[in-house]
């Protein structure tokens, strides 16, 4: 199964004839095409026919109108007419070729989503024009005329019966229309992160903040993630993915995801002024990957810095073809104070709805009167809305772009330079490779084994004094010498065998930092004594204390370089992600390691799915351009299950990993592996500080939070209660 394309050389037909400045230019496709060209995707890809979008598939969700004032366009070669008809519509300009190709970019949009739900590709990409998701039920917006994704939702609820679809819109701008068309459908689930500035950012509306969750049925279905101020880079993105959209994701299981994919926050765009780096979308594209059986459909909307934009596209296209994510230049941090506030708003609005979101502890409202007695870690949401609620008759429609100060530009040009030069785009021979002391008892995995590469067992070469297992060492080296994206050992893990191998790494193959985790239900916790006082060796546990739970930081209290989660055998699905969105990946991400070795049982035990240890590793993956290595204790016991072996063979081979089934995830969080995380996290913050958001949220839970913000006084007004 693979990958697909839609597009169609007509879509750089489509410009504006009075005012050769807009953004949304012919450029933008034609350069996201050549950039693809040359990273040679579009021919690994299976080419899709692009095609007009039916009237009855535009109904479902636009009027006619919609459709007839548009068509009238397709005459009208007098350009005046055109501006004027333009000026009716909010930052929007028409082109005789307009009709023809909103038809083309949505019918390819329902084209890419039926072949992904027939089967006949995995996932794919429509690198389309005109984008979609502002346009409204009957009110063209923001360069959009039709609701591309909207309306291959709709086609996919309609006609394919789906239950639940997960709309990611990573466009700066709020697709304002998507939200309206679905707010009170919980079978579409939409999530948008957008920048907002408290109103002052394009569209200006209040309903782009996040306190519009939804109506009805469809009440914690809409999430917003606004964004309120500029420059934004990757760690405060890839926080939201963590803390908001990959637990939430994973809760709502969708069994479909379209991305609205703007490109527009990345580093460069004079629209968005945000700072996600090109290679960060692969880390998006790819987290998302695990999910509703891979079926991922990615759809092209904003961007408008032709480099940052190609390049951005071009990598999401290479990630949803199996390449791997190519490791961020710079490691993560704490996301600013500011994307922390946002952070934390959703979680309160949202956590009554959402079990994954239901660990913030909470104080009581009734005690704070005014800002003064809240405390450091106390969260108090606020409202500001700095837009205006006036529409005008007419819009301008000329010198409506933002126009970057070309020093400025130049600077950021040259900073994309290099961020592209230094972008690894290595693919290594084989995918996964394999080694194991003997192969009997897991030859019921033969057939997905023979799809691994297979390594030696012995060696000639010991590392200088590393007499132990051979196998392990070979392993290292096919991933280090890049014979190998990643691997399974099955043979000895014990305490010095592990230990022995992650010094070769260090000491005899010079990689600059690895990262250990101990992922078995009894975790050998001897082995982070060995590296106490060795800061390239992050130590890590999840599982483990029986008796007692939180975090043990051994090693000088200074440096913490043991990350121990003590989360409860009985603990479910739901528990273990947490820790890994919460602590375990930010936490990496944080570290930049060059290579993560796993320890792991043949089957997870407790409540822990095998699936959900599948997707664990699936989301790992991300980091270190997956060069991953688990380990797995060779067990004589013919009887044993082996579905933890079988399903982390098969998320390193990028297949499509089950989705958890609801008893994983749709249970209450345990509370004793909570608090274990929760002391984690207060331990640790200091340290890795990619780990803020264990502050209290006000004890109430109201559909608007209750609270003005009047200067310094905070008032709460207890008739917004009664919700
Ligand atoms: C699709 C898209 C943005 C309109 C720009 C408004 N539209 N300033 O990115
Ligand atoms: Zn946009």
């Amino acid at each position: 199964m693979t990958t697909g394309v839609v597009y169609d050389q007509r879509m750089a037909d489509h410009k504006c004839l009075w005012d050769l400045k807009y953004n949304e230019k012919p450029e933008r496709f034609i350069n996201v095409l050549k950039r693809c060209e040359e990273l040679k995707l579009l021919q690994r890809c299976l080419p899709l026919k692009p095609r007009e979008a039916t009237e009855e598939e535009l109904l479902k969700l636009h009027t006619p109108d919609m459709i007839s004032i548009l068509k009238d366009t397709e005459n009208i070669s007098d350009e005046e007419a055109l501006e004027k008809l333009s000026s009716k519509y909010d930052f929007l300009y028409i082109h005789p070729s307009t009709y023809q190709l909103s038809l083309l970019a949505a019918g390819s949009t329902v084209e890419l989503v039926s072949n992904i739900l027939d089967g006949k590709i995995r996932n794919g990409m429509a690198i389309i024009r005109p984008p979609g998701h502002h346009a409204m039920k009957s009110e063209y917006c923001g360069y959009c005329f039709y609701n591309n994704v909207a309306i291959a939702a709709q086609h996919a609820l309609d006609n394919r019966g789906l239950k639940r679809i997960l709309i990611v819109d990573w466009d700066i701008h709020h697709g304002q229309a998507t939200q309206q068309m679905f707010y009170g459908d919980p079978r579409v689930l939409y999530f948008s992160i957008h920048g907002f500035q408290n109103g002052a950012f394009w569209p200006h509306l209040r309903e782009s903040d996040y306190h519009y969750i939804g109506r009805g049925a469809g009440l914690g279905y809409n999430i917003n993630v606004p964004m309120n101020e500029v420059k934004m880079g990757n760690s405060d993105y890839m926080a939201i993915f963590h803390q908001l959209l990959l637990p939430i994701a994973y809760e709502f299981n969708p069994e479909l995801i379209i991305v609205s994919a703007g490109y527009d926050a990345a580093l460069g765009c004079p629209e968005g002024e945000m700072e996600i780096t090109p290679a960060c979308y692969s880390h998006f594209t790819n987290s998302l990957m695990g999910l509703a059986n891979g079926r991922l459909a990615v759809v092209l909307e904003g961007g408008y810095c032709l480099k940052s934009l190609s390049e951005g596209a071009a990598l999401t296209l290479r990630t949803l073809l199996g390449d791997p994510c190519p490791p961020l230049l710079s490691n993560l941090d704490t996301p600013t104070k500011s994307a922390q506030n946002t952070i934390l708003s959703v979680m309160y609005v949202l956590r009554r709805y959402w079990k994954c979101l239901q660990h913030l502890e909470v104080f009581s409202v009734q005690e704070i009167k005014d800002a003064t007695k809240i405390r450091e870690n106390q969260f108090w949401p606020q409202i500001e809305f700095l837009g205006s609620d006036e529409k005008p008759e007419t819009y301008p429609t000329r010198d409506i772009c933002p126009v970057q100060d070309p020093k400025v530009a130049a600077e950021l040009d040259a900073q994309l330079d290099v961020l592209i030069a230094g972008t690894c785009l290595d693919v290594q021979q084989y995918r996964v490779g394999f080694v194991a002391n003997s192969t009997e008892c897991i030859e019921s995995l033969s057939e997905i084994i023979q799809r691994c590469h297979m390594l030696p067992t012995d060696r000639t070469e010991t590392g200088a004094g590393r007499t132990t297992s051979a196998i392990l060492l070979n392993l290292i080296d096919s991933l280090v010498d890049g014979t190998c994206r990643s691997g399974i050992a099955i043979g000895d893990n014990s305490c010095h065998i592990v230990v022995d191998s992650l010094k070769y790494a260090i000491d005899d193959r010079s990689l600059q930092n690895v990262m250990f985790i101990d992922m078995r239900t009894h975790p050998d916790r001897e082995i982070q004594k060995f590296f106490q006082e060795d800061v390239r060796i992050l130590y890590a546990s999840l599982f483990a204390f029986l008796d007692s739970c939180g975090s043990e930081s051994v090693g000088a209290k200074t440096t913490k370089l043991a990350v121990n989660v003590g989360l409860q055998q009985s603990c479910g699905d739901g528990d273990v992600l947490s820790a890994l969105f919460r602590i375990l990946l930010p936490v990496a991400y944080q570290f930049g390691p060059q290579l993560i070795v796993v320890a792991a049982d043949h089957s997870p035990s407790g409540g822990v799915s095998s699936e959900c240890f599948g997707q664990v590793i699936h989301l790992l993956t991300s980091l270190c351009g997956g060069r991953l290595a688990v380990i797995f204790k060779h067990n004589k016991d013919p009887s044993s299950s082996l579905s933890g072996l079988k399903i982390c063979v098969k998320a390193l081979l990028g297949d499509p990993i089950s989705m958890l089934t609801p008893e994983g995830t749709n249970q209450q969080l345990n509370v004793v592996s909570m608090s274990a995380i929760h002391n984690v996290i207060r331990e640790q913050n200091a340290f890795w500080n990619a780990l803020k958001f264990e502050v209290q949220v006000p004890d109430i839970n109201v559909l608007i939070p209750p609270y003005m913000n009047d200067g310094k006084v905070l008032r709460y007004n207890p008739e917004l209660l009664q919700h």
